[in-house]
């Protein structure tokens, strides 16, 4: 899953227009690098970070769901915890909805994602983004995180979403330390198998890679980023959020040979 910010550049002056045209441009080079979906956002979910208002978040995602939806094969994500969102994102394109908060932000969500048959990725965190840090207390973070999730799909469900359509995201970096970030990656197999779903996991630069590294910058991430795709992969997850699709695609079509290769070397 490659993400797609259509979130204002505050490095450009070039306004809307160009901001969803150099979105549409990324999200196409990710599809051309190998992407299997594409994961539009519109509000950041930094520790921190303030929150923005829904129709403002329809104007950032929307148009540039339509555009990728009209000129790629590939699945769309609306990444958003607002409902009116990804129902705007769902009417124009996108077939899945990726919601940080597991459907539990708006109470319309988890009914819009039912009545479109969509995909519903419900990832894991306490708080919201702005509260998060203060909410990362667990006796035994991989079971706490394992009944959470799996509190969230069985709500997903009796909402009507069918779990075939539904992945559950562990949160690395939401309402989580380093600790309880490398606890649940070390337990991955074990969270696929409590919460019964396929996995989805973001761990793509964030900042708990660059504290293992000694404090590396988010630009000095990009190595661990790969080994933590390798890890993911090998550990059972059906899906990994990355940023640098290319990469991790390189990374996963040689992780793909190895699976298949023979004590002879190359499988047929
Ligand atoms: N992380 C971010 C945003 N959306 N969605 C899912 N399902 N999982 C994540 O880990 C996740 C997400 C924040 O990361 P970014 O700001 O680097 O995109």
């Amino acid at each position: 899953m490659g993400v797609v910010n259509a979130t204002p550049d505050s490095f450009s002056d070039g306004g809307r227009y160009l901001d969803s045209r150099a979105a549409l441009a990324h999200g196409l080079d990710l599809a051309a690098a190998g992407a299997a979906i594409l994961d539009v956002g519109g509000e950041s979910t930094r520790p921190g970070a303030d929150p923005v208002e829904g129709a403002e978040e329809v104007r950032r995602t929307e148009s540039v769901v339509r555009a990728l939806a009209t000129s790629t094969q590939l699945p769309i994500s609306i990444d958003t915890a607002k409902a009116r969102v990804a129902a705007a994102a769902l009417e124009a394109g996108a077939s899945m909805v990726n919601d940080v908060s597991g459907g539990t932000a708006d109470p319309a969500m988890l009914p819009v994602v039912a009545d479109a048959n969509a995909m519903f990725v419900v990832m894991h965190m306490r708080g919201t983004p702005r509260t998060m840090l203060d909410e990362a207390h667990y006796h035994d973070v991989v079971a706490e995180v394992a009944d959470e999730l799996r509190a969230r799909v069985d709500a997903a469900v009796a909402a009507g979403i069918r779990s075939e359509m539904i992945l559950a995201d562990p949160g690395v970096g939401f309402a989580k330390t380093l600790e309880h970030n490398l606890a649940l990656l070390a337990a991955l197999p074990e969270l696929a198998a409590r919460v019964e779903v396929p996995l989805l996991v973001g761990a793509s630069r964030k900042s708990f890679l660059g504290r293992v590294l000694g404090d590396a910058p988010v630009d000095a991430r990009e190595e661990a980023t790969l080994a933590s795709t390798v890890w993911c992969f090998t550990n059972g997850a059906a899906v990994v959020r990355v940023h640098d699709v290319a990469a991790s695609r390189r990374a996963v079509d040689l992780l793909n040979v190895l699976d298949r290769a023979t004590p002879q070397g190359m499988a047929a």
